[in-house]
């Protein structure tokens, strides 16, 4: 499958193109094409032979043809001439979280810096600091950079693993040997990164089954291939290792190869205390080696008496304590999400029309969305003027009602280095709904990053922070500032904060999350999506959220439209005393003027 190596060709394009100081929105249009590849669990040759490119979101006809291009020869021709065009190693140096194509240009031209080991060995001896606009702090974050770079080249983003674990869990179901299959390990557990995949079957002909898995499209290169374990390396540069087992000792093997390890320690040692022992072959009783579990997970927990945990709480982070007095907290889960409340539509940077995403969220189940475009002075992601803005507050109602799902207006409001807002209040207003967010000046001390993030809190126009970090999982750690003072400051306000469900995001984090809820703040769990596909990240988030024990009363769009409509009135997060996550009093705030009357008023003076 060739997915991957052409979304690493149009994502080098878009920074060749960057380097060359082309259009930003070609830059973009290549981004996306690269984006939406990476996202794509089907095989891109497929969907080609159907005809159907096109079809993909994120994909234009120009995009088709250099998919088709490169189906047919194995490359694109317009990339070959990007890359003569420019000193190799030039794009390889931007791969670097702290180097743009500014940089990269000036530390080749200058210095003659064509990799990654030359620019880590200029930096160590303070070459780069001669460079106009650089200093010695350059040369300490772009090492740091080099660092960070390194450690993550060894773990992939959830999201860019679970498509591809699921197509292989799915295309070993369908066989008819298999009996069960499961994913185990970390991305059961749905941790943010992945470090090998890990799946269990039990099956009737196990050969077959290694045969099947070892020659699936996904899969690049054969480690090793046995009766009861395989392991392959996949297109998308991951391991996975396939176990068949007896299914009497199914549940244990599942329950061991999810782990957490931590967690499973845990369990050994409740099992020592009770004359038990556990391993990935059943629960045995020590004094005569009887098998008292083992077939199913329930089982395996209920020899500890315990209930079944769910495997993205087993961390070892107070959950057997928790199931030991029968006291788990009811996850949420994707089945409680009513709504989504960020997304772009082609208003600004997204691709698709504000009634597509309205039809695919309907298809979805939901009965609400919020499109929320970026503000004006975003340019570079096509900022909505104040005009525009109004505009399309009328356009998504007629769009609701054409497609039988209330759609929100609201807008992802820029915060200006100083904590402004991108909107006058009396606009702001207007909106159903208003997330604040940061997406440019990250350089910022951890004091000002704070005091930015607080001011926009204290608007009483600002339902929810968006991806309150602003961290990239492999790309760039989040900007400085003090989560717990953010997380103390929504609860103060009354402001939401957002578990952003975009795979690169996942902001706030698992921990974070916890944090906050635990904190009585209310969480939105929201995918940013930037096309209707993308609508579907939805699950990523609701997996962060599990781990950080989020519950459906703590999270905003868990609500019915009646309701959120109120909590939004009386400001995000600070729900009735008796619905608030951790029952809090609400504190007195500046009245908020009815959305609806004053998006009515507005019409009469225009
Ligand atoms: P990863 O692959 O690094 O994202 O994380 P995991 O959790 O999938 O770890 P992995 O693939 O090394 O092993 C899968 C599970 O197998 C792990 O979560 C727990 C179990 N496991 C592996 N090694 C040990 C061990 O030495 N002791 C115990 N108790 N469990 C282990
Ligand atoms: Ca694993
Ligand atoms: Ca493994
Ligand atoms: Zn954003």
């Amino acid at each position: 499958m060739q997915n991957a190596a052409l979304a690493r060709v149009f994502s080098e394009i878009a920074d060749m193109l960057e380097i060359k100081e082309e259009s930003i929105f070609r830059i973009s249009a290549y981004r996306r094409a690269a984006r939406a590849l990476d996202a794509l669990s089907e095989d891109v040759a497929a969907v080609a032979a159907r005809g159907e490119l096109t079809e993909i979101p994120g994909v234009g006809a120009s995009t088709a043809q250099k998919i088709e291009e490169f189906l047919t020869t194995g490359t694109i021709g317009y990339y070959e001439e990007l890359r003569a065009s420019l000193p190799a190693g030039l794009t390889r140096l931007m791969t670097v979280p702290e180097v743009g194509p500014k940089t990269a240009l000036l530390l080749h031209e200058r210095l003659g810096i064509a990799s990654i080991e030359e620019l880590e060995e200029a930096c160590r001896a303070g070459r780069v600091r001669a460079l106009p606009r650089m200093g010695a702090k350059t040369e300490e974050n772009i090492l740091r950079g080099i660092e960070q770079m390194r450690r993550r080249a060894e773990r992939l983003p959830l999201g860019q693993v679970l498509p591809h674990a699921k197509a292989i869990e799915q295309a070993l179901r369908a066989l008819p040997e298999v009996k069960a299959v499961s994913l185990a390990g970390s991305l059961r557990r749905m941790r943010e990164t992945i470090g090998d995949i890990d799946l269990l079957a039990t099956a009737r002909r196990p050969e077959k089954v290694m045969e099947v898995f070892t020659t699936l499209p996904q899969v690049r290169r054969v480690l090793a291939r046995g009766p009861t374990k395989s392991s392959v390396v996949l297109e998308v540069g991951v391991q996975a290792d396939l176990r068949v087992v007896d299914p009497k000792s199914f549940g244990a093997a599942l329950q061991y190869f999810t782990g957490s390890k931590e967690h499973n320690v845990k369990l050994r040692e409740k099992a020592v205390r009770r004359g038990l022992k556990i391993n990935e072959y059943g629960v045995f009783r020590v004094k005569d080696e009887r098998r008292v579990a083992g077939g199913s997970e329930e089982e395996v927990y209920a020899a500890l008496d315990l209930p079944w945990i769910p495997p993205e709480i087993r961390e070892d982070q107070g959950e057997v304590e928790l199931a030991e007095r029968g006291a788990l907290p009811r996850l949420i889960a994707l089945g409680d999400i009513r709504g989504d409340l960020q997304m772009h539509t082609r208003w600004s940077d997204g691709s698709d029309s504000a009634e597509q995403m309205a039809k695919a969220a309907k298809a979805l189940g939901y009965q609400y969305i919020a499109i929320t475009d970026h503000s004006q002075s975003l340019k570079f992601a096509g900022g909505v003027t104040i005009e525009e803005l109004r505009a399309h507050a009328r356009e998504v109602k007629r769009v609701g009602e054409r497609v039988g799902i209330a759609v929100l207006i609201g807008t992802e409001c820029e915060v200006a280095p100083d904590g402004r807002l991108d909107y006058p209040d009396e606009v702001l207003a207007e909106l159903d709904i208003v997330l604040a967010a940061v997406h440019s000046h990250f350089r910022m001390s951890e004091e000002e990053m704070t005091r930015r993030l607080v001011r926009a809190m204290e608007s009483p126009h600002v339902h929810l922070v968006a991806h309150p970090t602003g961290r990239l999982l492999s790309q760039r750690e989040s900007y400085a500032v003090n989560v717990e003072t953010l997380i103390e400051t929504a609860r103060r306000t009354g402001t939401a904060l957002e578990i952003n469900a975009g795979p690169e995001r996942l902001d706030l984090r698992d921990s974070q999350a916890r944090l906050a809820r635990e904190r009585g703040v209310r969480l939105a769990i929201n995918t940013d999506a930037h096309t209707r596909d993308e609508l579907r990240y939805m699950e990523f988030g609701i997996g962060t959220a599990r781990r950080g024990w989020v519950q459906p009363a703590d999270v905003l769009n868990s609500l019915p439209l009646e309701a959120l409509r109120v909590a939004l009135r009386k400001r995000a997060g600070a729900g009735a005393p008796q619905d608030g996550p951790a029952g809090r009093p609400r504190r007195s705030r500046k009245p908020r003027p009815r959305i609806a009357a004053a998006s009515t008023a507005r019409r009469k003076r225009r």
